[in-house]
């Protein structure tokens, strides 16, 4: 990747996108448009389809033909994975400009756009299509006069409902085990994000998808959204987004056919620094990225620091000068380290937190707030809010922006009851150089993922996932199958 590639892409005029239903681009049914604002300038970068629900009951519809007539569902898995093989290759092939349009639609910096994205999402598709032919079912230990087999059966048509932050790599953490697995899918962006899905469901029919079995459905989650959910030809529903929605698809579920709903909610993820940690300027130059990369949004971001008081001043010194360095700019240019942040709307919310947590006695370490206004862009200073207590707003609740609450705490025990004090429990880091403390630690903290001396970055062998509002479910790993396959047993007298 260099920077001219980069700029012979960014300006690219970008016609409106359809739907993607039944392997053909589809205009919303009342032929309404919405405008996709870049976070770069904030200005118009083309339209997207404005679903109605009748546009949603078409591709769930046409995802159930796909799935009852077999065109995919009964295909040998040894075939189905030969084409999603192939979709990864597109994916690779085509990852530059998957980047930069997505880096255009969400803000994220280039670089890591580049490898979290399309390149991730290649990963995944590879990862599951080589996964598809080496699961078996079982022969269940039976008396001889009968035959128990237990087969896994795909569960039919997923809904899949996927956030702005991320949505190749959050995408394809649902879609690819769903597909490998021989389900029929319906996908709907997020409003403010969906570019590089409808370019992804292009890819997947070149690669040989066939129609019907990749739907991407645009608009807004509570029309098209909503109809997804509440279908009753839907039967499970797979979602990356905030714990307000994930609410609702539970109460849709209960209102309509009682679909699985596997949530990934929001965190407030503890970063726990103790003063034997193995080194703590390492320790201060990771927790630093490991909340201001992607300006903040990330839904396993180390966003509420935890420090040792005798360490604290120190190491919150050390942490600012790294916050500080970090370049905030547009994210298309190769040496950002901080891109947009997505939207008006999410910049006022971080800046409302900021001016909340100064009103409940917080200080303000570091951070000029909205900054490169005259770009026309939302951008932010990475934010390091001090004195934070454990009943403040800033402690309890997700930002997802680049604001770094700082708490101390005196001994183990203190730490692990501050980690455990929200609603949440999706991500957290323990820095420490004593073993035995490592492992109570990753006993006590009530969270899906517990790093030890590093924060974020892992690949596709763990699951990720969160327990508590940071919601049910893993995407990633082998484990990842079981939410798409229904177990089914065959009672045979012999
Ligand atoms: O989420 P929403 P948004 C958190 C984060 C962020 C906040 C809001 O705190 O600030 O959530 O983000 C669709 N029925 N996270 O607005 O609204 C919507 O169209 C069905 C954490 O993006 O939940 C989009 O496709 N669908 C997080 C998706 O839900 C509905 C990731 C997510 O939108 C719907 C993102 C409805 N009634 C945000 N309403 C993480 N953990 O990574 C909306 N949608």
């Amino acid at each position: 990747m260099n920077q001219s590639d980069i700029d012979t892409l960014r300006s690219q005029v970008l016609s409106p996108r359809s739907h993607f239903i039944g392997g053909r681009w589809v205009a919303a049914s009342e032929g309404g448009q919405r405008d996709v604002l870049s976070p770069i300038d904030g200005a118009v970068l083309t339209q997207i389809a404005e679903g109605t629900p009748a546009d949603m009951e078409a591709a769930i519809a046409a995802a159930r033909a796909a799935f009852e007539d077999g065109r995919w569902s009964r295909r040998a898995p040894a075939e189905r994975k030969k084409v999603l093989l192939k979709l990864a290759d597109l994916i690779e092939k085509h990852a530059l400009e998957l980047a930069v349009l997505g880096v255009r639609d969400n803000g994220t910096e280039i670089t890591m756009a580049m490898k979290a994205e399309p390149m991730s999402a290649a990963g995944t598709f590879r990862y599951y299509a080589e996964a598809i032919d080496k699961v078996y079912g079982q022969i269940a230990p039976t008396a001889d006069s009968v035959l128990g087999l237990i087969h896994h059966a795909p569960v039919g048509v997923v809904g899949a409902i996927v956030p702005w932050n991320m949505p190749l790599m959050i995408g394809s953490w649902k879609l690819a085990p769903a597909l490998a697995t021989g389900n029929s899918v319906v996908l709907k962006p997020a409003e403010s994000a969906s570019l590089s899905l409808l370019k992804l469901a292009e890819l997947a029919a070149e690669a040989g998808v066939p129609d019907g079995v990749l739907n991407v459905v645009t608009g807004s989650g509570r029309v098209v959204g909503e109809k997804l959910a509440l279908s009753m030809d839907v039967d499970i529903m797979v979602f990356t987004g905030s714990g307000a929605t994930g609410r609702r698809l539970l109460e849709y579920s209960a209102r309509s056919n009682m679909k699985r709903c596997y949530l990934e909610l929001g965190g407030k993820s503890p970063n726990i620094v103790f003063n034997d940690a193995p080194d703590l300027s390492e320790a201060a130059k990771v927790s630093a990225g490991g909340i201001f990369r992607n300006a903040g949004q990330i839904c396993i971001a180390g966003s509420r620091l935890l420090v040792q008081e005798d360490i604290h001043d120190e190491f919150v010194a050390e942490l600012v000068k790294h916050a500080e360095a970090m370049r905030v700019g547009n994210p298309l240019d190769l040496d950002t380290q901080i891109g947009a942040v997505h939207s008006i709307s999410e910049l006022e919310s971080n800046l409302d937190f900021v001016a909340k947590a100064e009103a409940e006695g917080a200080e303000r370490r570091t951070g000029d707030g909205r900054i490169l206004e005259e770009t026309g862009g939302y951008y932010m200073a990475p934010t390091v809010m001090t004195g934070v207590k454990p009943t403040d707003n800033l402690f309890q609740n997700e930002v997802f922006g680049p604001v770094l609450s700082v708490t101390p705490f005196k001994d183990e025990e203190e730490a692990i009851r501050l980690a455990n004090s929200t609603v949440y429990g999706l991500s957290s880091g323990v820095w420490t150089s004593n073993l035995s403390r490592a492992h109570r630690m990753i006993a006590g903290i009530r969270a899906g993922v517990v790093h030890v001396n590093t924060y974020g970055g892992s690949d596709l062998t763990v699951p990720l996932g969160g327990v508590r509002q940071s919601g049910n479910g893993h995407d990633k790993s082998l484990h990842a199958f079981e939410k798409y396959l229904d177990l089914k047993t065959a009672w045979i007298k012999l």
